[in-house]
């Protein structure tokens, strides 16, 4: 048989023996050659050139709005690009007071007496009065936050040069390249070109950075804290402390080499490099934090930083940034996409600042990279080895920063790995994975003494040292539903990549331990025997009540969730008939109101005046997969979203970026990126809520993928939500639920080549303009290649 044939044999099989090898315009073709495992797309070199740059023509003068990010996961630094004394705000992400060992005392927001009945009793009272206020649900269930501490600043690393120009000299440009993640500062003085390089570097544990020029300078280490020694000896900086809030020990060691010229360790704790013609350093730090219960605690960082540290020395820094480089690319390079922007050359706050709505060129320049902008960030601030993205992600230069730079879990945490997956950087999601189920034995005694029951649980907001209780913020302290909502990722990590292994070993048990606490703690609710969570409350929003609709959704999907991994694993039958049974008379949580809308709570009290920032309930929509797409239940949710407005923080615009995609109108999930990068973003690109919160910035990331590809029910649909304002354009590298990575190509709005790479061998559903009929199922062969449309 000839290649030819043997496709075309193949693809006759693929189509069930159809025989029909053209479908709409297009020919599906399952190539010859076997893709590459690792996701890779083989993008267009074209795409792959347009520069993906954020830069600026003076130092930043602000750590929020202005410096630019670097992260290898644990360690992150915000360069600056100052002129006399460049400064290098450092992170490294376990560095956190509370916890075990902090001078408030410790005990998890479990409650420190028992109160029994206590629960109960609120219930028993909503039943009565249908709601609660949430004061009064306060006064009973909650207690005052203790030792619940904050992530820390590791500090700072100035680089003093004497000979620096006073004024910013023309030609200066501060830039941030997304595509090598190094951050670069460049000027001319005194006829002397000068360059400055940083980088994190995930694969060898170390920033580094590198200046150029005549360099005569000063390494100093600062810290708005007191409980550190710094000292310099040979060609070392050591800076070493214990946290006087908890006792947690942490270290940095920075090393220096330079060409040519001098180099002097000061009694300071000071390096001083003079008249070299370069030179560079590479830095790190750590802390005996661990992730493990009940004390938080492992090894001494000395000898792990030591390593690092050496390590990184003797590689040089040739072969550090390289390393660097090909790690780095081997995520971000997966993506590619190209809505026919075109950036003038001007800085990226000008860009911001001049940004229309979408209608220009230069305007879908910044979409474009602020979508990419999205999964340098995820990248940087979530790889193995460390704790997930935090608020802030890594980068916190502060020691009282907003909200602890800590885990919310009703909205913010969740948000962070939205795109992880979609957007194909599924190894980012270990950290996620690893927190979740190092929240489990807190949240098991959480489970147990708060509520009597099996199961885990967490409630609003969480740090590293599992805390999984309550405190007393009456509109932000019960939410128990959170376990099972922070669940919902490890399956779609399963969705996506589709290993039964992962499902078993991580996904699974966490899930069927959250699945507990909910069969154990569900009541039925009098009104209409359903069962119901209560006491419920809509995230930050309204009184307390039974049956809140995200309450109700969140547990159907966990559910449902849960009871198709049991399937597919084969656990135990009667754990299946239970969860089945449960889910046949658990309250839904959809409902459709006096005005139309998606009610928010299970009796009728939504006001469509409120334009509160949450719209907690649709999570149905998104990120659940509960309404489908065109149902009585998505235009209530849409009369629902209309109502709430295009306002809010950054996170809930982005949000609602998502909402509009799933309700397949690209033109308003475009509105809200583009009310996003007007109201809600800083000239460094970082999401605002205000303040800086970096979740917006994965969730409007997230919800560009929305707007090209969408795999939530099992059909790989094609331009779902495509906006007017990207008539022409091409997507490389996306991923979809059933281990399918797709490129797209369009043209006048519709696709025009659709190329989809099978990770997995399993029947597959593509819906598509491109296809007659609309839809086409296939059986997908791993390692196979199908291409519709132009097969150019
Ligand atoms: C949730 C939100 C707030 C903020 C906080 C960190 O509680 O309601 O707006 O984002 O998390």
């Amino acid at each position: 048989m000839s290649p030819e044939m043997s496709r075309r044999a193949t693809l006759k099989s693929a189509l069930g023996g159809a025989g029909a090898l053209t479908l709409g315009e297009g020919v599906l073709s399952p190539s010859a050659e076997a893709a590459d495992s690792s996701h890779v797309s083989d993008h267009g070199s074209e795409t792959l050139k347009t520069p993906l740059e954020l830069w600026y023509a003076a130092p930043a003068s602000d750590w929020e709005r202005e410096a630019l990010p670097i992260g290898g996961g644990a360690l992150g630094a915000m360069v600056f690009g100052t002129l006399a004394s460049e400064r290098l705000q450092l992170n490294e992400k376990t560095l956190w007071t509370g916890g075990p060992g902090s001078v408030q005392g410790y005990h998890h927001g479990n409650w420190t007496e028992p109160r029994p009945g206590a629960i109960e009793g609120i219930q028993e009272r909503i039943d009565a009065e249908t709601k609660l206020d949430p004061d009064s649900v306060t006064a009973r269930l909650g207690q005052a936050r203790v030792g619940y501490g904050a992530h820390q600043t590791f500090g700072d690393l100035h680089l003093d040069l004497p000979g620096a120009p006073p004024d910013t000299p023309t030609g200066y440009r501060r830039a941030l390249d997304l595509r090598d993640a190094v951050a670069t500062v460049t000027y001319t003085h005194q006829q002397g070109r000068h360059s400055r390089e940083f980088f994190a570097s995930h694969l060898d544990r170390v920033i580094v950075g590198r200046l150029t020029g005549d360099v005569t300078l000063t390494l100093r280490y600062t810290s708005p804290r007191t409980d550190f020694t710094t000292t310099a000896t040979g060609d070392r900086i050591t800076v070493r402390g214990e946290l006087a809030d908890n006792g947690l020990k942490f270290e940095a060691q920075i090393r220096v080499h330079q060409e040519g010229g001098a180099l002097t360790a000061n009694v300071d704790g000071t390096l001083t490099v003079t008249d070299a013609d370069s030179m560079w350093f590479v830095l790190s730090a750590g802390t005996d934090y661990a992730d493990t219960y009940p004390d938080y605690r492992g090894d001494d960082p000395h000898a792990a930083v030591t390593k690092a540290v050496d390590e990184a020395f003797h590689k040089g820094y040739g072969t550090l940034r390289s390393r660097h480089v090909r790690d780095h690319q081997a995520l971000f390079e997966r993506v590619a996409l190209d809505i026919r922007a075109a950036a003038p050359d001007i800085p990226t706050n000008e860009l911001l600042a001049n940004y229309t709505g979408g209608t220009t060129p230069a305007d879908r320049a910044l979409e474009a990279l602020y979508f990419q902008y999205g999964r340098y960030l995820l990248i940087a601030s979530s790889r193995p080895g460390s704790l997930p993205a935090n608020l802030q992600g890594v980068w916190n230069h502060s020691t009282t920063p907003p909200w602890s730079a800590d885990y919310h879990v009703n909205i913010n945490l969740q948000m962070n790995y939205w795109p992880a997956e979609a957007a194909n950087l599924a190894e980012t999601t270990a950290p996620y994975d690893r927190f979740v189920e190092a929240l489990r034995a807190p949240g098991r005694r959480t489970a147990e003494e708060m509520f009597g029951s099996r199961g885990w649980v967490v409630h609003n907001e969480t740090n590293p040292y599992g805390f999984t209780g309550v405190h007393d913020w009456p509109t932000a302290f019960w939410f128990p539903e959170a376990a099972a909502w922070v669940t919902g990722q490890l399956y779609e990590h399963y969705r996506f990549g589709g290993s039964t292994a992962y499902l078993r070993s991580t996904a699974y048990p966490v899930m069927k331990e959250a699945a507990e606490f909910w069969l154990d703690n569900l009541r039925t609710d009098p009104r209409d025997g359903t069962l119901v969570v209560t006491p419920s409350y809509s995230p930050e929003h309204g009184d307390f009540t039974a049956g809140a609709a995200m309450s109700q959704q969140i547990v159907y999907d966990l559910f449902t969730n849960t009871l198709e991994a049991a399937r597919i694993l084969g656990d135990a039958p009667d754990f299946r008939e239970h969860l089945a049974a449960a889910l046949d008379t658990l309250d839904t949580g959809l409902r459709i109101g006096s005005w139309g809308q998606l009610q928010e709570w299970k009796a009728d009290l939504d006001d469509p005046d409120d334009d509160h920032r949450h719209v907690s309930h649709l999570f149905a929509l998104h990120p659940g997969r509960q309404i489908e797409p065109g149902s009585k239940w998505a235009e209530a949710a849409k009369v629902s979203l209309t109502a709430r407005g295009d306002g809010g923080t950054g996170w809930s615009k982005a949000w609602k970026i998502n909402f509009w995609a799933r309700l397949r109108d690209g033109d308003h999930a475009h509105k809200m990126l583009g009310e996003q990068l007007k109201s809600s973003t800083l000239p460094n690109l970082w999401d605002t809520h205000p303040p800086f919160q970096i979740d917006g910035n994965f969730g409007a990331t997230a919800g560009v993928v929305e707007m090209l590809l969408q795999s939530q029910h099992d059909v790989i649909e094609i331009l779902p939500a495509l906006p007017a304002a990207w008539p022409d354009g091409s997507v490389r590298g996306l991923r979809a639920r059933g281990g399918a990575t797709v490129d797209i190509d369009w043209a006048d709005g519709k696709a025009s080549r659709v190329t989809l790479t099978a990770s997995r061998t399993r029947q597959l559903t593509v819906r598509s303009d491109l296809l007659r009929g609309g839809q086409t199922t296939f059986k997908a062969v791993a390692g196979q290649r199908y291409v519709w449309g132009n097969d150019s």
